[in-house]
């Protein structure tokens, strides 16, 4: 059966046209059947996002030619801190644990301080801390994931887990992002100004979800894949933009 991949982003206009603002960005696998329905939760998902109204969206289809890949979820922990500071700190020592030099998180932090505009993950090197994709502003947009819905929801009442979508979404990509024989361990957390719960994820500790990584109210997100950047960087920008992955358990 043929499948398709959706992707949506959408964005609000600053004062020029050349300061786009990011507000919202969604990806789905999905049958040909379901094109309609998967269209209209992206829609709705932009249409609803605290970081503000859209004056631009697109949304777009493509076919898959490359087969679907099934992966199982990296396994989920919950870490529960009691402020952001806290947080921060739990983040750097599981990133050490999973291999990744102080020095390079210490960077990975400035590349984010120097790029407030980004838009997609930035791609750093786990010793060095340099980054490594061309990407500038932009970032590197992880595309071609999905989990079904019932899947997910099966697998959320085992583990007595939330069904919500922010976990879905951040769990299939951190799942797809560390599938990869250069990934060392990713670090994020929202751009959405209410939603302050973010993780560090690793194939070495897996998901563990931080309760606490910012202040209520900031707008900052942040997402660094540490990676083994000395070569190969082009075929692993190429399996995040192109690899399909579907989440199966
Ligand atoms: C996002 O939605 O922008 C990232 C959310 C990361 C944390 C999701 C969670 O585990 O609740």
């Amino acid at each position: 059966e043929k499948y398709f991949s959706i992707r949506m982003r959408a964005s609000k206009y600053a004062s020029s046209e050349q300061d786009e603002k990011h507000i919202s960005g969604g990806e789905a696998l999905c049958t040909y059947d379901k094109i309609k329905d998967t269209v209209n939760t992206l829609l709705d998902k932009a249409l609803s996002h605290s970081r503000g109204d859209p004056d631009f969206m697109q949304i777009q289809f493509d076919v898959l030619n490359d087969p679907i890949k099934k992966i199982n979820p990296l396994f989920v922990s919950n870490n529960s801190v009691n402020s952001d500071k806290t947080g921060r700190e739990l983040a750097l020592k599981f990133l050490v644990q999973s291999g990744v030099s102080e020095k390079a998180i210490a960077k990975g932090y400035q590349h984010l301080i120097d790029q407030s505009e980004l838009r997609g993950a930035i791609l750093i090197d786990y010793q060095s801390g340099e980054r490594v994709d061309n990407s500038n502003e932009r970032g590197i947009r992880v595309s071609r994931m999905d989990w079904l819905q019932s899947d997910f929801e099966r697998w959320a009442a085992f583990y007595n887990l939330p069904t919500n979508p922010r976990l879905k979404e951040a769990l299939v990509l951190a799942t797809k992002v560390n599938d990869h024989p250069l990934a060392i361990a990713e670090l994020c957390w929202s751009d959405d100004p209410g939603y302050i719960t973010g993780y560090v994820a690793s194939k070495r500790l897996g998901y563990q979800r931080i309760t606490k990584m910012k202040s209520p109210g900031d707008e900052q997100g942040c997402r660094i894949f540490f990676i083994d950047g000395t070569k190969y960087t082009n075929s692993y920008i190429h399996y995040l933009q192109k690899q399909p992955i579907l989440i199966s358990w």
